[in-house]
């Protein structure tokens, strides 16, 4: 299995924690996601979507979407639950991570670090997406209160798609001093046996 992406993007840190913490085999490709050429034709034609992360299948098949990507990747092990309420609350903070979660606190990293994007770091955008992205953490230190994980009593992959953008959050601005569960969440995900850090790779 081959994994396209940008080692500093957290929707590509995604997949690659989630393979390293089931230990499974796979080549991490750098492309970039900044240069425009996740919109070129030769990428479009492997992803239409022409975004990063990209999976490619030993059979040579492609997907895409760090959220579909996971639950490929995590079928057979424990961080996919199977239990049909288990199943749906796991999607539920899946949709979360991508409606709420990565719109407001990956955004805001992204326009705080990477020079090209500052140009719409207006103040006024600035403040809803700081504002949006303190009720998402809120959202998280109110379930994590009573509960270890965000679906429950273990980890699954809704932990794996919300743990990069919530770790990298202060690169955004967000202190995330005030979120105790949170912060412990953290803690315990990094305690998972075979954790690794965003800017890990694969020895080749
Ligand atoms: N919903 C997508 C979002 C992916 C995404 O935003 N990828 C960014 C990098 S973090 C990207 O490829 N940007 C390049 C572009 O949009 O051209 C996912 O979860 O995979």
């Amino acid at each position: 299995m081959r994994i396209f992406g940008m080692l500093d993007s957290g929707n590509c840190y995604k997949p690659r924690l989630l393979l390293a913490l089931t230990g499974q085999d796979f080549v991490h490709v750098e492309q970039s996601t900044r240069d425009g050429s996740t919109r070129a034709p030769g990428f479009l034609a492997r992803n239409p979507i022409g975004q990063c992360p990209l999976l490619e299948l030993d059979d040579g098949r492609f997907l895409a979407e760090s959220g579909a990507i996971l639950h490929y990747l995590a079928a057979g092990t424990a961080y996919l639950p199977t239990e049909r309420y288990a199943h749906a609350a796991m999607l539920q903070w899946m949709f979360f991570e991508q409606n709420q979660h990565e719109p407001a606190i990956a955004v805001r990293r992204a326009i705080s670090v990477y020079p090209e994007r500052q140009a719409v770091a207006t103040p006024e955008r600035m403040g809803q997406l700081m504002e949006r992205g303190l009720a998402v953490l809120a959202v998280m230190e109110r379930v994590l209160a009573q509960q270890d994980f965000i679906a429950g009593p273990v980890p699954t992959i809704a932990d794996i798609a919300l743990y990069p953008y919530t770790k990298d959050a202060p690169e955004g601005g967000f202190d995330l001093g005030a979120f105790h569960h949170v912060m412990q969440w953290l803690g315990r995900i990094e305690s998972l046996p075979g954790y690794r850090p965003k800017d890990w790779t694969p020895a080749a």
